[in-house]
């Protein structure tokens, strides 16, 4: 067996670590089988994969209590997973299916769960970041001590509407975690060719807002930061920014080839700084966990992704008179 490279043995449970293990290969998993799915036909429209970003979300919901909120864009379905959203209803609405999240009439970038405190989902970019202020200005409100994450990427970064939300949002000291998702692409278009500012976290100080750049391929980096984020909304200091540095592997959705950037790219990623790869380095080499251990934890999470592709290929199309429901108009 290869010398396997040595990693600052970090100061968390092998619970802890187990845990994140198990939530990014969830997502990773989930993602792969999406990507199948779309693949063979069974999934339509746009579907945007979330591979290559999982310690984002985890690192954050670890930071998160129960009753906090979230809403992010169309590249949601680990956002959904991470906060304990039901696979099989997740992927049943990729494949419009009844027993989908919104009864198969959504889709990947419309789902939402009232129980879950998820509330979307927003294929319009930026458009989920006044939503995300909006729900923060209801605890406001209602003085519950609760914290919203309000999730976009740097291409949504550089829209009008997020800055006149920093300004309300730091005005009106709203308990609002602005988590920007800096995979370094907005569609083909790389950070540097779109964006005047290589931190953007920095564009809240003309706002007051504090915040922090943070290296998003570490979950326990991500986790760190959103708990000093979570601890400043929470204590009433208004909004805080994190710009948390990650990379997508795949295009930017399942019709994209990502010609704009060089294979060896992507690879250099996967190899170096992969999320789950870390994660499953520190579990080994802390003797947290044997090679055994994290196959039968691998083997747990391929049956819950095929059990939820299977649930997806089953549940019915929805009714005809389903059209007539859930409208507003
Ligand atoms: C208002 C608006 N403009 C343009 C688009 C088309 N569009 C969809 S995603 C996207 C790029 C967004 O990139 P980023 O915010 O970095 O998020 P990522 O896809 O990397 O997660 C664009 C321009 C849109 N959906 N809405
Ligand atoms: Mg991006």
């Amino acid at each position: 067996m290869a010398a396997r490279k040595s990693v600052k043995k970090p100061n968390v449970s092998a619970e802890e670590l187990t845990k994140h293990y198990r939530e990014m290969l969830l997502i990773r998993r989930f993602e792969e089988k999406s990507g199948q799915l779309y693949g063979m036909g069974l999934i339509g429209g746009f579907c945007h994969l979330y591979i290559g970003q999982e310690a984002v979300v985890v690192g954050l919901e670890a930071a998160a209590e129960e009753g906090d909120k979230r809403v992010t864009s169309y590249r949601d379905h680990g956002h959904m997973l991470a906060c304990g959203m039901d696979p099989d209803g997740v992927m049943a609405e990729l494949t419009g299916r009844e027993g989908g999240y919104s009864k198969g009439k959504g889709g990947s970038m419309h789902m939402f769960s009232k129980e879950k405190h998820f509330y979307g989902g927003h294929g319009i970019v930026g458009a989920q970041v006044p939503i995300g202020a909006g729900l923060a200005f209801a605890d406001k409100y209602k003085g519950n001590g609760r914290v919203t994450f309000t999730y976009f990427g740097d291409g949504a970064a550089n829209q009008g509407q997020v800055y006149e939300t920093f300004n309300m949002a730091a005005l009106w000291k709203l308990p609002v975690v602005f988590v920007i998702e800096n995979n370094q692409y907005a569609m083909g278009t790389a950070q540097q060719r779109s964006t005047s500012s290589a931190e953007i976290w920095e564009r809240g100080k003309a706002f007051g807002i504090p915040g922090e750049a943070v290296d998003g391929m570490n979950v326990l980096s991500v986790k760190e930061a959103g708990e000093r984020a979570v601890a400043h909304c929470r204590s009433g200091d208004g909004p805080y920014i994190l710009e948390v540095k990650t990379y997508r592997y795949r295009g930017h959705s399942m019709s994209d080839p990502a010609k704009y950037r060089t294979r060896e790219e992507v690879q250099k990623m996967r190899e170096e700084r992969d999320p789950i790869e870390q994660v499953r380095e520190m579990l080994l080499t802390g003797g947290h966990a044997s090679e055994e251990d994290l196959k039968a934890i691998d083997k747990e999470i391929k049956e819950i992704v095929s059990k939820s592709a299977e649930f997806a290929k089953e549940s019915p199309e929805p009714a005809l008179d389903e059209l007539w429901t859930d409208i507003y108009a």
